[in-house]
């Protein structure tokens, strides 16, 4: 017996030394040590020797196997060695090698105008609201004013999906939600994506974005809206631009109006920027319409408002002077840059 261990060690030790990889060591130490290996089998002939033989036979058994596991422990040392070093031979590294370019993107300009906006009306106390692209006509429409027989509710201006839901045409529907929740004081902008059945050209699109506002308090007067609207025109524009309003209609807000600002490239007295007018048309405003809040449950005796609607694309045109919006969408990084 003690013979045929000496032969598993010395047929095991022959094949580790003959393993020329990590497989192969692998395989010596299932062949030799595993369940069914060698050593296992020999263990199995414990029960045909006397049982006075038995501890010194274990005994041997259990060296053979030590002797077996430190030389293949020493060996796969070693293989694990010279696998790392001929990687780290092969990997050489150039330092002298220029640095690979990282191209970081580069925020678009609507977000770059969008996060201006919405830093100023956060600094007057605004809240930011978000709501759903996707709606229903009476929070698009009904609920703003807009009759049944209104021409921007003709299907040629509005994306309809199914029935009664469609693609938003203005963010005030976040606005309208946001009065159902009854909580009062509001004082919000409602930013976001748009979409009107229009043909691409330079100055329209399908799909462009609004920034709506919207204050609701006792004793709110138009004067609030014009001193707001001013503070804001001068904090986007700079110090000196001026602000008129022009009587406007909308079927939200009564009274409306359109606010123009001092051509910021001229300073009013006219250029080519402006066409000579030396001023700029830059969103509509006025007062919410009483039954605009009566149906949102705000009692018009108690409660007034004011409301805004900028084109967020018209903006980035006007501070980026870009001429034309197509440019906006193409993502062109090289455009894109620039801002
Ligand atoms: C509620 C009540 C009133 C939002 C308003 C405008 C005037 C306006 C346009 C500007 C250019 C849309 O992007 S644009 O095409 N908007 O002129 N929007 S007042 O009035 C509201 C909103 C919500 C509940």
């Amino acid at each position: 017996m003690k013979e045929r261990l000496e032969q598993i060690k010395a047929e095991a030790l022959k094949q580790i030394e003959a393993s020329d990889a990590l497989e192969k060591l692998n395989e010596v130490r299932v062949n030799f040590l595993g369940k069914k290996g060698e050593l296992t089998a020999v263990m199995k002939g414990m029960k045909d020797i006397a049982p006075e033989d038995r501890p010194k036979f274990g005994q041997l058994v259990n060296e053979t196997r030590a002797e077996i596991e430190r030389v293949l422990e020493t060996s796969v040392k070693k293989m694990e060695r010279s696998v790392r070093e001929a990687k780290l031979k092969k990997e050489v590294i150039d330092v002298t090698l220029p640095a690979k370019k990282n191209n970081v993107g580069h925020r678009h300009p609507n977000t770059i105008a969008l996060e201006e906006v919405e830093r100023i009306f956060i600094g007057m106390g605004y809240e930011v609201v978000e709501g759903p692209e996707v709606e229903r006509d009476y929070y698009n429409f009904e609920a703003l004013n807009i009759p049944a027989d209104h021409p921007a509710k003709d299907e040629q201006d509005t994306f309809y999906i199914s029935g009664d839901i469609l693609l938003r045409t203005q963010t005030s529907s976040t606005q309208v939600h946001e009065m159902e929740k009854g909580k009062l004081p509001i004082r919000m902008i409602a930013p976001g994506r748009v979409f009107r059945s229009d043909e691409v050209d330079a100055t329209h699109s399908p799909s462009f974005h609004q920034i709506e506002g919207l204050v609701i308090d006792r004793n709110i007067t138009f004067a609030d809206l014009k001193g707001t609207l001013a503070q804001f025109a001068k904090e986007l524009f700079g110090e000196d631009t001026k602000v008129k309003f022009r009587p406007h209609h909308f079927p939200f807000t009564e009274p409306s109006a359109e606010m123009d600002v001092t051509c910021f490239k001229c300073g009013g007295t006219g250029c080519r920027f402006c066409k000579g007018e030396g001023w700029i048309e830059i969103l509509g405003c006025g007062m919410v319409h009483p039954h605009v809040l009566e149906m949102s449950g705000i009692d018009p005796e108690q409660y007034t408002g004011f409301a805004f609607g900028v084109g967020l694309e018209r903006i980035a045109l006007l501070k980026y002077e870009i001429d034309d919006m197509r440019l906006l969408y193409e993502n062109d990084i090289r455009f894109l840059k620039q801002f």
